[in-house]
């Protein structure tokens, strides 16, 4: 069935075994950058930088989330959804991000609202912890280049587990590290936009480290589930050239085994061939390694390769032959296929090392208009949904355990370096007036999860 947005008898039966969620991060959503003695962030540096954001936009006032938490709440309810993937914002709590600084109590007030508001309305807040928005000052020390940071990280953790640990007990520690060590730090493409191809490697063993700092601090505060959000993608040789499949595995290396390998096996896939050393100390794997209760899996599109000899990268990406594409056009395809085949392999890599997989996001972004007089009719994106969730199914009936399904994104927000250009959410946010307008989407994925609890 798919294409469409009706899913088969069978599929529905192995859906029911999920928890559904959808999911937003702090910087992209709540705006008030400057308002309850927040501080500033690499994203508040990066935005404030001019030519950085396409559109030129801030992520301020954006959907105004800080104003409009319960009508987001709201919003939640009315999807019927089991949870909902917030993230905190390190600047709120710690503002300067230095030692000892007393949390913020008006940061801390925000979100204990919000946990409140989401309990109240039957919905389990699911809390990510480090959705990027690392504390300028740490970024002026190094940032996760800086081994220090991962002691700071802990002390925020602290913070947030001291005041929430009692109401919230799904968390995710990290999001995405490859974007912040790939993007961020390698390519220049996202905040803090550093430019150091294979020497920003070692930013991933300290966001790394940063995760089983909080997990082990989380378990002390009674948590139940804890884990990572890790973005993978399955990369694809451009042809069977020896010289597209060498550029592949380098990619599957540096983005997928990378974080995967140490988070599950204790151990780095051999980094020989790229010249990095990681600044490993004894115990660091083991904190890694530390066991998780499941495995967060944000997963999106597949990405095509071709070797190149003469760059500054051993590969450059392409597009991907013959797949439809999302609003970011052709490095961003359509291939629901790959998400099965990916967590298939994954499953049959790491075998019991793995913990339950949750996608923890997955979604896309059309062109959509920036003010909408009557509910978009986003057809593309309930096709596209379907048919991962149809992927996910099929993992499911193939014996690997996945446990929920999370979309991007509950709301249209900031998308980072493409500012409101693109838009992923179930709700249309005019970003003038932080008006929300439920999409067709918001209703097709209402009536999946109603389907699946009936
Ligand atoms: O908007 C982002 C999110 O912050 C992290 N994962 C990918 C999404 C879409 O690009």
């Amino acid at each position: 069935m798919a294409g469409t947005s009706e899913f088969s008898p069978q599929t529905l039966q192995t859906l029911s075994g999920l928890r559904f969620s959808a999911a937003t991060a702090a910087f992209q959503i709540e705006g008030a950058r400057t308002l309850g003695g927040r501080g500033r962030s690499i994203w508040d540096d990066f935005v404030d930088d001019p030519g950085n954001v396409l559109d030129s936009s801030t992520a301020d006032p954006g959907p105004d989330s800080y104003h409009r938490s319960a009508e987001d709440v709201e919003l939640l309810a009315g999807l019927g959804v089991d949870r909902y993937r917030f993230s905190i914002s390190w600047v709120r709590i710690i503002p300067d991000g230095k030692q000892g600084t007393k949390p913020n109590a008006v940061g801390l007030d925000y979100y204990e609202r919000l946990v409140d508001e989401l309990l109240a309305a039957g919905v389990r807040p699911e809390a990510t912890l480090y959705h990027w928005d690392l504390p300028s000052s740490l970024e002026a020390t190094g940032g996760w280049l800086n081994r220090d940071t991962v002691h700071r990280f802990g002390e925020y953790v602290e913070a947030v587990a001291n005041r929430l640990g009692d109401r919230v007990h799904h968390w995710y520690t990290i999001n995405e590290p490859a974007s912040t060590s790939l993007q961020g730090y390698a390519l220049g493409e996202l905040a803090p936009g550093r430019t150091m191809l294979f020497d920003a490697l070692p930013s991933v063993h300290h966001q790394l480290l940063a995760h089983g700092t909080a997990a082990t601090i989380l378990r002390e505060h009674g948590a139940q589930q804890v884990g990572a959000a890790i973005n993978h993608s399955l990369i694809l040789p451009e042809t069977d050239a020896e010289a597209d499949h060498a550029a592949a595995a380098i990619l599957d290396l540096i983005y997928n085994r990378l974080f995967a390998d140490p988070l599950l096996l204790g151990e780095y896939p051999d980094l020989d061939a790229l010249g990095v050393q990681m600044p490993i100390y004894d115990g660091d794997m083991e904190l890694i390694s530390t066991p998780c209760d499941v495995y967060g899996f944000n997963y999106y599109n597949p990405t095509t390769v071709r070797g190149v000899d003469d760059g500054p990268l051993p590969f450059e990406m392409v597009p991907t032959p013959q797949a439809a594409t999302t609003g970011f056009g052709p490095l961003w395809p359509i291939r629901p296929d790959t998400l099965r085949d990916f967590l298939i392999d994954m499953g049959t890599r790491y075998g019991v090392r793995l913990p339950p997989i949750v996608i923890s996001e997955n979604g896309a972004s059309f062109p959509e208009p920036e003010i909408c007089t009557e509910p978009i009719r986003d057809d593309e994106r309930i096709a596209y949904l379907h048919d991962h969730l149809v992927a996910v199914a099929e993992t499911v009936d193939a014996g690997v355990r996945v446990d929920g399904y999370t979309v991007w994104s509950l709301l249209d927000n900031f998308e980072w370096a493409h500012g409101y250009t693109q838009r992923f959410g179930l709700v249309h946010v005019n970003m003038e007036t932080g008006q929300r307008t439920p999409k067709s989407s918001y209703e097709w994925y209402r009536d999946l999860i109603a389907s699946v609890r009936a």
